[in-house]
């Protein structure tokens, strides 16, 4: 295989894909007087600007706000002397793939509410934040029922529809990610792509409550207890999702399944300001009294869990209107009356459970202590209630603990402090059983399709993070993350692959970089983090302190692991996205996912048959082999399912992306957006592109773009195909290739034609141009 100097450049260049790596033109430029380029700007990311002047190592460009001189080396683009005014609909359109061309694209799109783009089969969808009406609905979905791919602007409608007749065409499993920021509009395209596909594959006629209705139904009722509000998203997807939907034979939707992943679960006990906890706790306190009151609510800001933030109430969102329309959907996802009420009581019991406050003892015990009053008392004794377990039993679960020793068991009084952990531990357990308890109902209640052979899968998943603390639940995020950037990088490789192979040219020197070491660091066993974080579980006498040295250890000199200097306990793990640094100091609390053995007896115990089922009793040797359950390894096996469902579909991607941290609309951010086309994998996307021959134009468009170069050439060829390579040969090009109904180009390739073609239209006379290298 021949492998061009200019993809091995870029193999060198491996580690994060920002396109000034992945640079299709790098010191390419072609300094002609008069034409116009993009320059990097720290703080607009580019900005564009005409040549002056040209001297050997110099350039003087005019800005619209100044004029500078800049050394040749800075880094430049050509701008597109031909930009399309309204932009163009299909990146690879574009003449120049780089990265101002990209995002010049989407600004302009995003300016006239052109909100969807895509690049190649990947669909862009910038965030409005606002409602558009011409891009949701009946009718828009109307017209991409009927429209092949390509033939409508680019939306969700037409990926779901891609996807649907794939599926019926060529009986192949379809899959559609959905990826993306937090607040970036995942969940609404998921809604959306939900809603398009109920559309074409539900069947209007049956009465009641049909699958389609159930399964768009299943958003609202997850949405109240898996959705809070956070600084960079009122309604947050706490957990990821991924509903695979079934159809029949005919194309009607039959079942679905849905799974969801990793509720974040330190929310139901430490909310900050201006966070809210999970919008169900807030709708319940504000149903009408008669229902509140049975459950001892009133005033979200009586209750502990709630009122650690000031936000309560939120712009938009009647929570009492909520309570209603969740109820609406629990009904129609098969929840009764009954299971609603059970449901209810657990919610109300964990605000109970918060606001039981812990003081020491009065006994002469060291370290004991108690419910610190009448209140405290009060809403022991109403979590019991609601919860139908014994008030004392749950009291003593609190204050003291109970050690097991070889047969004999001992018991030992907490402190106050210890007790509202066990208490907030509590909480934590009761609601993410909950949870899953509403999953597994919304599926039974669903129901699978036995005799399905065909499905599409949507998901919804959290998006790369990086904050200034990043703990345990980024460090799942993020590998989640890495997995569908390999699948992605994978699947885009081959699409190249393929469209090469189509027009019947040679593609053997494409190459990417596999991020298969990250992903070894992480779970790689026996010495992968994960294996690492849960020994140091297991081993009663660890402390984050000892697993953070361990991974010193194990991983010096790994290129993807770093220890940072300042610190003792934190480690930096090289993403595929950018460094990332985390804090040991929760990991081993988080990975830790267990009821505290008196919990579980209380509530196994109690006389409500819904609560005791939250807690089913353990298979014998289950509890004896295992000491506790790692959410990490966990989560890894739930993405390696995952993954293995998802590598036998056919995938399509969505990119979501979040325009600016105002969310507010009509705010277009150049770094914001360059940050997360980064993240989310459509610069590396790219960047395979450019390895090959980004420039891609049909026939005709090349002939009528630069014919000027041969003018009697449209004379003498009466074929486009020869037309093209006589202009080609014309200026001399090599190492384009020709397939069977478009020219392709290396990447400066166009730039070299378009500033041939400048200096024929003799808008320069006087250029002096600076040789372009051709690198074969
Ligand atoms: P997310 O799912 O990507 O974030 P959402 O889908 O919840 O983000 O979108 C955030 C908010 O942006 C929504 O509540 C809407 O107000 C607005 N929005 C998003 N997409 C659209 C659209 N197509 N049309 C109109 N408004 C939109 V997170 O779950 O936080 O990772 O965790
Ligand atoms: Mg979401």
């Amino acid at each position: 295989a021949t492998i061009s100097l200019y993809s091995l450049l870029l193999l060198l260049s491996h580690s994060f894909p920002s396109m000034s790596q992945a640079n299709c033109l790098a010191d390419q430029v072609n300094f002609v007087v008069g034409s116009h380029v993009w320059v990097e700007d720290p703080e607009l990311a580019w900005i564009d600007g005409e040549i002056q002047e040209s001297n050997k190592d110099e350039v003087t460009i005019l800005f619209e706000s100044d004029t500078r001189v800049l050394r040749k080396s800075a880094n430049m683009y050509p701008k597109d002397p031909e930009f399309p005014l309204a932009g163009v609909e299909d990146m690879t359109r574009l003449a120049y793939l780089h990265e101002p061309g990209l995002l010049q694209n989407l600004q302009i799109r995003y300016s006239i509410n052109e909100i969807y783009t895509y690049t190649g089969s990947i669909l862009i969808a910038v965030n409005p934040f606002q409602k558009l009406p011409h891009l949701t609905g009946t009718s828009t979905m109307e017209k991409y029922k009927c429209a092949a791919f390509g033939e409508q602007s680019p939306h969700p409608f037409a990926i779901a529809s891609s996807a649907y007749r794939k599926m019926i065409n060529e009986k192949r499993n379809q899959s559609i990610l959905v990826s993306g920021e937090s607040g970036a509009g995942k969940t609404e395209s998921t809604k959306m792509l939900m809603q398009y596909l109920a559309f074409i594959g539900g069947r209007a006629e049956t009465e009641g409550r049909s699958v389609e209705q159930q399964v768009l139904e299943s958003n609202p009722v997850l949405e109240a207890f898996g959705n809070a509000k956070t600084v960079r998203n009122n309604n947050s997807s706490r957990f990821g999702k991924f509903v695979e939907i079934q159809f029949d034979q005919k194309g009607r939707i039959s079942g679905a399944a849905i799974r969801t992943y990793l509720l974040e679960r330190s929310r139901v006990c430490q909310v900050s300001d201006p966070e809210r906890n999970y919008h169900c706790f807030y709708m319940l306190c504000a149903a009408p009294k008669e229902e509140s009151g049975k459950y001892k609510l009133g005033d979200p800001r009586k209750f502990h869990y709630l009122n650690q933030s000031n936000s309560i109430e939120l712009d938009g969102l009647d929570d009492s209107k909520e309570y209603f329309a969740t109820k609406r959907a629990m009904e129609i996802v098969g929840i009764s009356s009954e299971e609603q009420d059970a449901i209810f009581r657990v919610v109300a019991a964990i605000l109970h459970l918060g606001n039981i406050d812990f003081v020491k003892g009065v006994e002469e015990v060291f370290d004991s202590c108690q419910p610190k009053d009448e209140k405290s008392y009060f809403h022991l004794k109403t979590a019991a209630e609601l919860l139908m377990c014994d008030e004392k039993s749950l009291e003593e679960s609190f204050c003291k603990s109970i050690i097991m020793t070889r047969g004999d068991t001992i018991t030992k009084s907490l402190d106050p402090n210890s007790a509202a952990l066990r208490r907030d531990s509590l909480a934590k357990i009761i609601y993410s059983r909950l949870f899953d308890w509403i999953m597994c109902k919304i599926n039974d209640t669903i129901g699978q399709d036995p005799k399905s052979n065909s499905l599409i899968g949507v998901l919804d998943i959290y998006g790369f993070e990086s904050f200034k603390t990043n703990s345990f639940e980024q460090f799942c995020i993020n590998l989640a993350n890495e997995k569908l950037q390999q699948h992605f990088n994978q699947h885009i490789f081959k699409m190249e692959q393929e469209e090469y192979k189509r027009e019947e040219i040679d593609w053997s020197y494409i190459e990417f970089v596999d991020n298969q070491d990250v992903i070894d660091l992480i779970e790689k066993k026996p010495v992968g983090i994960i294996s690492l974080l849960d020994e140091a579980c297991m081993f009663p006498r660890s402390t984050h302190e000892t697993f953070a040295e361990k991974l010193y250890q194990t991983f010096k000199g790994n290129k993807r692991f770093n220890k940072p200097k300042f610190s003792r306990t934190d480690f930096t793990i090289k993403h595929y996205a950018g460094d990332v640094t985390y804090q040991t100091n929760l990991f081993l609390d988080k990975n830790k996912d267990y009821a505290i053995p008196e919990h579980a007896d209380i509530l196994k115990a109690s006389k409500c048959s819904f609560v005791s089922g939250l807690f089913p009793p353990l298979p014998e040797d289950a509890t004896k082999s295992k000491k506790f359950s790692s959410v990490a390894t966990q989560f890894k096996l739930q993405l390696q399912s995952l993954l293995e469902t998802l590598n036998a579909t056919e995938p399509h991607y969505i990119r979501c992306v979040k325009p600016n941290h105002l969310l507010k609309p009509g705010i277009f951010g150049n770094k914001i957006v360059l940050q997360q086309l980064r993240c989310g994998g459509v610069m590396e996307a790219i960047r395979i592109s450019c390895a090959g021959y980004p420039t891609r134009k049909k026939f005709d468009e090349f002939v009528q773009r630069f014919s000027i170069l041969e003018p009697e050439v449209m004379k003498e060829c009466p074929n486009r195909k020869t037309a093209c390579k006589r202009i080609l040969d014309r200026v001399n090009l090599k190492d384009y290739q020709i397939g069977k109904t478009k020219v392709f180009l290396r990447a400066s390739q166009i730039a070299e034609l378009d500033a041939c073609r400048a200096e024929v239209l003799g808008r320069s006379a006087s250029v002096i141009q600076r040789k372009v290298r051709t690198f074969l």
